[in-house]
Order: structure tokens, then sequence, then C-alpha cells
């Protein structure tokens, strides 16, 4: 399913589109974020090229408004989405299933979210990216490695996908849309 059209018409069935919907697309530098976000652009004709910034970037498509950061060590980005969080409608936050030796930090980064008091409503979409690498996890093993085994929150998904190969992710923003 095209991923835009679907998430486009999403919004709209929702009534989102009538405010102005934000999506962050959260995780550690090299997870797939921005590959993710180019998705966005080149899945739908005429879009604008996202807004590039050193740890960020932006896209608009209508009043939906997708931001990313690389998250880990930059404390400067991470005050910037702290500013975001009031009016944050979901978090997608990416990890690279095929690099284990980042996993504890990537928990680290998710949890220092998941514990925060004003996003203890918002939804999240956790994305185990690349599964078409050899080196990927299962979605066993990297909810077991993230610390999402006990989640008593329904409004924490984990859901596997590789944006490269366009596959896993229309399941996934399925289910963020049906949540937010
Ligand atoms: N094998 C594989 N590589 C991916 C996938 N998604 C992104 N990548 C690669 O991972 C690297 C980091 O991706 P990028 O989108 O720049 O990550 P960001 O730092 O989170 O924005 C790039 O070399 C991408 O081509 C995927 O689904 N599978
Ligand atoms: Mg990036």
């Amino acid at each position: 399913m095209d991923f835009i059209n679907w998430i486009h018409g999403a919004l709209v069935s929702l009534g989102f589109l009538d405010k102005q919907a934000k999506l962050l697309l959260l995780g550690l530098d090299n997870s797939g974020k921005t590959t993710l976000l180019y998705r966005l652009v080149t899945d739908r004709l005429g879009a604008l090229e996202p807004t590039q910034h050193p740890t960020s970037e932006e896209l608009s498509i209508d009043n939906t408004v997708c931001t990313t950061f690389d998250l880990g060590g930059h404390q400067q980005a991470r005050r910037l989405w702290r500013d975001y969080t009031p009016e944050v409608s979901g978090i997608i936050f990416v990890v690279d299933a095929a690099d284990p030796e980042r996993f504890a930090e990537a928990k680290a980064e998710l949890w220092a979210l998941l514990t925060m008091d004003e996003l203890a409503n918002v939804t999240f979409l956790v994305l185990g990216n690349k599964i078409d690498h050899p080196n990927a996890v299962s979605d066993v093993e990297l909810r077991s490695q993230l610390g999402l085994d006990n989640i008593l929150r329904d409004n924490v998904g984990l859901f596997m996908c590789s944006v490269a190969d366009k596959q896993g992710y229309g399941e996934a923003l399925r289910w963020l849309a049906q949540c937010i």
C-alpha cells in the first residue's frame, strides 16, 4: 500500500487534517529516520523536499508535520524535541534491528521518553528497521532488548520493518493512526 496516501487517508478519516498533526520520527543516528522521511517524499508526487538541519529534518504534508531528530548524545536535539512535545500526536521511534551493539543506547533513549509524564498519553510506534539485513534480530529479541516485554501501556507498539525494502511499516502506521 502506498505509504503516504495511506497515512493521508487515515489522517483525513480521523479528522486530523483539520488540526495540526505532528509526528516525531526519533531514534539514534543511522537507524533509518531520514530514509523513512525521504520515502514519504518519493512516494508522493510533488511533495517538497524535507527542510534539513544538522540533526533534524522536517517535512510538511498538508497540515501534518513530520519532524526527525537524532537522539543520543545531542543535548541540543533533546532540547529541540522537548519544545515539540506539547503538540505531538504520535512518536515513531526507529531502531536499527541489525545493530545489537547499540540496543542498550537505543533502550536508554526510548525509556527516557516513555517515562516522561508529558508523553504518558502519546502513542509510541517503535519500528525495528532493517529486517532485510542478515544481522537483524527477531521481534521477540528486540522487544526483550528494549525492555518492552512487560510494558503495561497499550499505546506502545513494536513492529518490524524494512524501510529500504518498503515492507512492514504499512501495518505499523495503520496501528499508529488507530491509536492517535
Ligand atoms: N539494510 C537496510 N538499510 C537501511 C534501511 N533503512 C535505512 N538504511 C540505511 O541505514 C543508514 C542510515 O539511514 P538514515 O536514514 O540516514 O538514518 P538516520 O540517521 O536515522 O536518519 C543508511 O545507509 C540507509 O541507507 C533498511 O530498511 N535496510
Ligand atoms: Mg537522518
